[in-house]
């Protein structure tokens, strides 16, 4: 097809589409524009997967409010069919990727699944389809790995015999379908022709602007949005450290320095985890890697953040009697409050350095299946509480209760949620990330 036979099979719903990779982006992705009347094929590599979802049932785990419901009537209609076979995709109009972008150890980008999605669907690409990579990327990703591999393997020529553009999720585990229809995309194209048929596409399932770009910046935008939130918590951090080491209460000069126009100062915490803001920053700052660009606040702000649990273990060590054999109550291990979702969790790296001394964490996390249970039994004959987590369970602590358990009446809190009043009204002694306001020596 050329664009504009594209851009008309769009608006009378006539082009095929396809997802290949059925997660928590792809499915919802694949089941809103088969909502829309588009006939959709869903490629995954787990057949057990797929054959959930041709039962018309969500694989995707945690609470999505609309997603199981839609995926049932989709598939019910016929609109969408999931299947671990490439060749069902010889038809593809359209063909959207979302598959899994890591970084390694060393924070460099980790393409096995790109290519191989990439490499599986050149085998049976047909002319004139519109390839759209929605997996975060580093930039430059698009020109230096998807289009050569495309290229070289049909012998098709970019804008001529196939169309490429990266159009970057925001999704947010919990919210994936809201956010994926109120949340604006950047519609990054490889001409401003392909950008302009990428919006027409995604305007039918977006609500909010959907705007035409050409794709490194569309590789650019997703990146950074998410590296300027970690060098913005980073910097909160980092008045936490200094608030705490000149008697200050950072949590009352964060409220100050908001009152200030345009200082929307985030919140320091115990850490900073979860699937994207720890990565995205890496795929921003390895991008120039081979250039001599120097990057230096976005490795800076990562390491602030990634020694959080560090300083929190240190605030245990100081503050409590001792560890060796002892037992320490670990308040949330998600990595983010009131979910189940524990990925690049920072309770996971306190508990390493608390075992690392001979003490025994007790983990408790409301969220979590392995982790639930009654707080008071699990914080008793523990010489710490360690607040990790900002569930909201954890505001209605009985203060009196975890007192009364714990061998030390010590808590430690990571995310300003328990209130010094009414921890001085119980006798425990509470120690705030970033306040030492209150501490008389
Ligand atoms: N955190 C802080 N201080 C803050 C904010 C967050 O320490 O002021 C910590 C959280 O405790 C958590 C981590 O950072 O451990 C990440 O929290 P997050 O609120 O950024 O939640 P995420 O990881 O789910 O980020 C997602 C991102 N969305 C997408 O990638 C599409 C991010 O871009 C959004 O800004 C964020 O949700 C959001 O605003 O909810």
């Amino acid at each position: 097809m050329t664009l504009a036979q594209l851009e008309k099979s769009i608006k009378n719903r006539s082009a095929n589409l396809a997802v290949i990779g059925l997660g928590y982006v792809g499915l919802p992705v694949a089941a809103l524009f088969a909502q829309k009347g588009f006939k959709v094929t869903g490629v995954d590599i787990k057949q057990s997967r797929t054959d959930l979802i041709n039962q018309g049932v969500s694989p995707i785990e945690g609470k999505e409010p609309g997603l199981s419901e839609l995926i049932a009537s989709v598939v019910d209609s016929g609109n969408l069919k999931a299947t671990t076979d490439y060749q069902a995709l010889r038809d593809a109009d359209i063909i959207m990727i979302d598959v899994e972008t890591p970084v390694n150890q060393d924070h460099i980008p980790e393409y096995h699944a790109l290519r191989s999605a990439v490499t599986s669907l050149v085998q049976v690409l047909k002319k004139g389809a519109l390839i759209i990579v929605e997996s975060t990327v580093m930039p430059g990703t698009l020109e230096k790995i998807v289009l050569p591999i495309i290229e070289k393997e049909t012998g098709y020529a970019l804008n001529k015999d196939f169309f490429l553009g990266n159009c970057p999720e925001r999704v947010m585990p919990g919210k994936l379908l809201r956010n994926l229809r109120t949340m604006s995309r950047v519609a990054g194209g490889g001409s401003e022709e392909t950008a302009r048929v990428m919006v027409s596409l995604y305007s039918i399932i977006v609500e909010a602007d959907v705007d035409p770009a050409d794709w490194i910046t569309a590789e650019i935008v997703k990146t950074a949005e998410n590296t300027y939130r970690d060098v913005q918590i980073a910097f909160a951090n980092e008045v936490a450290l200094i608030s705490e080491a000149l008697g200050a209460d950072v949590w009352k000069v964060r409220e100050l320095v908001r009152k200030s126009p345009g200082r929307e100062m985030l919140f320091p915490g115990a850490g900073v985890g979860g699937h994207c803001i720890p990565k995205d920053p890496w795929l921003l700052a390895s991008s120039v890697r081979d250039l001599d660009v120097p990057v230096r606040l976005i490795p800076a702000a990562r390491d602030i953040n990634t020694s959080m649990p560090a300083h929190m273990f240190a605030l245990v060590k100081q503050h409590a009697a001792g560890l060796k054999g002892k037992k320490v109550l670990i308040l949330g291990y998600a990595y983010l409050h009131d979910s189940d979702d524990d990925r690049n969790s920072p309770s996971a790296i306190l508990v390493d350095f608390l075992k690392d001394v001979g003490a025994e964490p007790v983990i408790h996390d409301p969220f979590i299946k392995s982790f639930q249970g009654d707080v008071l039994e699990m914080a008793r004959g523990c010489v710490a509480a360690v607040l990790m987590t900002a569930h909201s369970e954890y505001q209605e602590l009985d203060l009196a209760g975890l007192v009364s358990a714990l061998e030390d009446p010590l808590l430690i809190d990571g995310r300003n949620v328990i209130d010094p009043d009414s921890a001085i009204q119980t006798g425990l002694t509470l120690v705030r990330l970033g306040d030492t306001s209150r501490e008389t020596d």
